[in-house]
């Protein structure tokens, strides 16, 4: 074993979801390695079990190994990593708790582009297969300011395309086939005799991988297991730079499959997942599904998938998805829960089994199967649903909104804004809310400001600053906070949202809907003043 020595680097600071940065920051001297051995200082290595596996992007395989010598030179005992150092993070999510691992590390930076000059990312996940709580990233972070040295094994390589049991030092490497465990679970979920049925009986489906990490999931799973036409899977081959394509299933960037699906002759059911495989972005025949919708529609259907006969015990959504899916949750006399943003804040609630379907709005929806995010999960949800139901996605919208009323929504971006300028806005608009109540703008007046503030129900554990929340007399809302996992400059992200009880109006553009939501929000947190921006560059 090699004791190296090392200098703390600035920044090292996990953010909603691990530490992201650039490919090339990530590629320097001692830069992963320093973060690595933060995180083994804080977990423990020696005599442990962990799982290891990434997206495929570039540094992927290289990132890899070092990680495998660092594991053995901490006294690791056993690392199972996906073959070719692959794995989705739900994937990877699913190995930790089936072989009850202490833990493992998930190198993606998500939706990101991946490529030498674009991003990079590494996180933890606890023995629960979560995320880990802010608690340990924060211990990770606070070790990252005075490291001075790293432990590391000298040796080659070892072949990471060949399953099967191996060793680095004295420590055990299995080298596993990423996808069959996480199929057998999907299988042991939904009603996979009836989706396939739904296929033979013509069924069309597009399923957009975006070149990265479900592309052999999905093949697996949906043409191979469940007998979707072969090519209902494209951009189905991971690419290191995920073919140029920024993986992150929305509108704008999955444009190719809207394209499709709005277009003529389009199939009955679209679908695209994120860089490692969490995400996920539904679309029916012209008719797109709003994450919050998804969220709301898929916790109301549950039932009809084998996994979910039972029920649910509660849903938890974060504070700027819809309330949507707690329209849901009361019809059904079962609780509803309110997180901040971050996959890892529904882990308590789902172990202690308050919660079986959690989502976010920003394309996250999951269950209490695994402990993270899982976007092939949503879309087979969806695809039991559709089979059982016999009805298009919009026909179910449709009902959907009749029976619940429709929760108008939309995510406005604007990206990489200098940071100084984002933070002064957000401190202005924090330094405001008191003044707001009793204000009207746009015909809008104004009932309630805070900063969201959560006390996880579980273990009392205060997070606060979460996001700034404006609440309209009528039931609209706003919601502005930054994002915490860009790596340029700031990301404001603006969340908006009406409530429209129906019958009438229920099928306007969510645009237009919101027209006096987002007039509203400009001027009260001074948009333009201070970033200079008026329209955003991404919408969903
Ligand atoms: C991560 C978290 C999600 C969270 C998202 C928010 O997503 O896992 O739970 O909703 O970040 O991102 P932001 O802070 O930019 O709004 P992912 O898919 O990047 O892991």
């Amino acid at each position: 074993m090699t004791i190296i020595s090392t200098q703390p680097i600035a920044g090292q600071k996990p953010g909603t979801s691990g530490l992201r940065k650039k490919t090339p920051i990530f590629m320097g001297e001692h830069y992963l390695e320093n973060f690595v051995q933060a995180i083994f200082d804080v977990v423990g290595a020696a005599g442990k079990t962990f799982v290891l596996g990434g997206d495929g992007r570039y540094f992927n395989d290289t990132a890899a190994q070092i990680i495998l010598r660092m594991a053995a030179a901490n006294g690791a005992a056993r690392v199972i990593i996906g073959q070719g150092a692959i794995l989705s993070t739900p994937a990877a999510s699913h190995l930790i708790r089936l072989n009850k691992t202490d833990g493992g590390i998930i190198m993606s930076a998500s939706h990101n582009p991946g490529g030498p000059t674009e991003d990079f990312g590494v996180k933890f996940n606890i023995s629960n297969g979560g995320p880990a709580p802010e608690s340990v990233t924060e211990a990770m972070y606070k070790r990252t300011t005075d490291i001075s040295e790293y432990h590391i094994l000298e040796t080659a390589d070892i072949d990471l395309g060949k399953i099967g049991r191996t060793s680095v030092g004295d420590m055990i490497v299995d080298v596993v086939d990423p996808v069959a465990n996480y199929a057998t679970l999907m299988e042991s979920l939904f009603d996979f005799p009836a989706i396939a049925a739904l296929f033979k009986g013509g069924f069309r489906m597009r399923m957009d991988s975006m070149c990265a990490v479900t592309g052999p999931y999905a093949v697996e799973i949906l043409e191979k297991r469940l007998g979707a036409a072969s090519g209902t899977c494209v951009n189905a081959t991971p690419l290191p730079d995920f073919g140029g394509m920024h993986p992150d299933p929305n509108p704008t960037w999955a444009k190719a499959l809207m394209d499709e699906m709005f277009g003529a002759n389009s199939p009955d059911f679209g679908a695209a997942s994120d860089g490692d495989g969490d995400r996920n972005m539904v679309v029916g025949a012209g008719a797109y599904v709003s994450p919050s919708d998804s969220l709301a529609v898929l916790a109301a259907n549950a039932h009809l998938a084998p996994g979910y006969a039972a029920g649910l015990k509660g849903i938890a959504r974060s504070m700027p998805t819809s309330a949507a899916a707690d329209r849901v949750a009361v019809s059904l006399g079962i609780e509803s829960y309110e997180t901040p943003t971050g996959w890892k804040f529904f882990g308590n609630l789902l172990d202690a089994g308050r919660a079986t379907i959690c989502g976010e709005e920003s394309f996250g929806t999951g269950s209490d199967h695994v402990r993270e995010k899982d976007g092939l999960w949503a879309i087979l949800l969806w695809l039991n649903i559709l089979a059982v139901r016999k009805q298009s996605v919009a026909a179910i919208l449709a009902e959907h909104w009749a029976k619940f009323g429709r929760n108008y929504y939309s995510r406005h971006d604007f990206e990489a804004i200098a940071s100084n300028k984002a933070d002064a806005m957000m401190a202005a608009l924090r330094g405001s809310l008191a003044t707001l109540p009793g204000q009207t703008l746009e015909g809008l007046t104004v009932q309630a400001a805070d900063d969201f503030a959560y006390t996880d129900p579980v273990d009392g554990s205060i997070s606060k600053a979460q996001g700034v929340r404006i609440l309209f007399e009528d039931g609209s809302r706003i919601v502005l906070r930054l994002s915490g996992t860009g790596t340029e400059g700031a990301t404001l992200r603006l969340y908006l949202e009406r409530y429209a009880a129906g019958p009438e109006g229920l099928d306007l553009d969510p645009q237009d809907a919101l027209a006096p939501v987002i007039r509203a929000a400009h001027t009260l947190a001074k948009i333009e003043n201070y970033t200079g921006r008026v329209t955003p560059d991404v919408i969903t």
